[in-house]
């Protein structure tokens, strides 16, 4: 059909590496402290599996997220800003990086435009979307780690491709919710389902 396809790709877990990047700077920081291997995390929310280890840590892995040059920093994840890019210039696709940040704003949202202009560029700046919702946001796709994505809108516009993540990949998914694995597995094949 001639209609375009509009693409939502989340951020932290999806383009940027979260969890990689909290664990290396809580572990200088707190480095006597116990720590959750990425292997053994379980549950999106990083402070609630670290609040289960010992009540302190909930508040100690929050300082982490919350602290200057936490998300500038983040690593991009193998594969995802050279996708994006590739399907931003692909023909009836708009593609939006639609982000939530945290409520502590004084680094988050200014760290989210700059790592964005920094790996995609300037112009990409008109792509991005923070929002503490997502279901109020319109698209045929959103790619996100986050298993359950809710909000004020019951029946959001999106199918929710669940990106694979540390904390997600041994969830079972109840069909017809779809993956996708990482940037090396066929996101053009998902794109495509949709313009049909
Ligand atoms: N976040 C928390 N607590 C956690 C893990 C993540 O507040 O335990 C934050 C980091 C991101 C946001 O800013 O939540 C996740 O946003 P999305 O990936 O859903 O866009």
């Amino acid at each position: 059909s001639g209609k375009r396809l509009r693409v939502l790709v989340d951020m932290d877990g999806v383009l940027a590496d979260f969890e990689g990047g909290f664990l290396k700077k809580y572990r200088a920081r707190y480095p006597e402290d116990p720590y959750i291997t990425l292997d053994d995390r379980r549950g999106f929310w990083v402070s609630t599996q670290y609040g289960q280890l010992r009540s302190d840590l909930c508040d100690k892995a929050i300082s982490i997220w919350e602290s200057k040059d936490f998300f500038i920093e983040l690593e991009p994840l193998p594969g995802g800003v050279e996708a994006v890019k590739e399907m931003a210039k692909m023909d009836n696709t708009d593609v939006f990086i639609c982000t939530s940040p945290i409520q502590h704003y004084k680094h988050c949202p200014y760290e989210k435009y700059a790592w964005v202009e920094k790996h995609f560029g300037h112009d990409f700046l008109e792509r991005v979307i923070l929002t503490r919702d997502k279901t109020v946001i319109s698209g045929d796709l959103l790619i996100d780690d986050k298993p359950d994505i809710l909000g004020v809108e019951p029946k959001p516009t999106w199918e929710h491709i669940l990106f694979t993540a540390c904390h997600n990949k041994h969830l079972s998914l109840s069909p017809p919710q779809r993956r996708l694995l990482s940037w090396s597995d066929d996101w053009r094949a998902i794109l495509d389902s949709k313009r049909k």
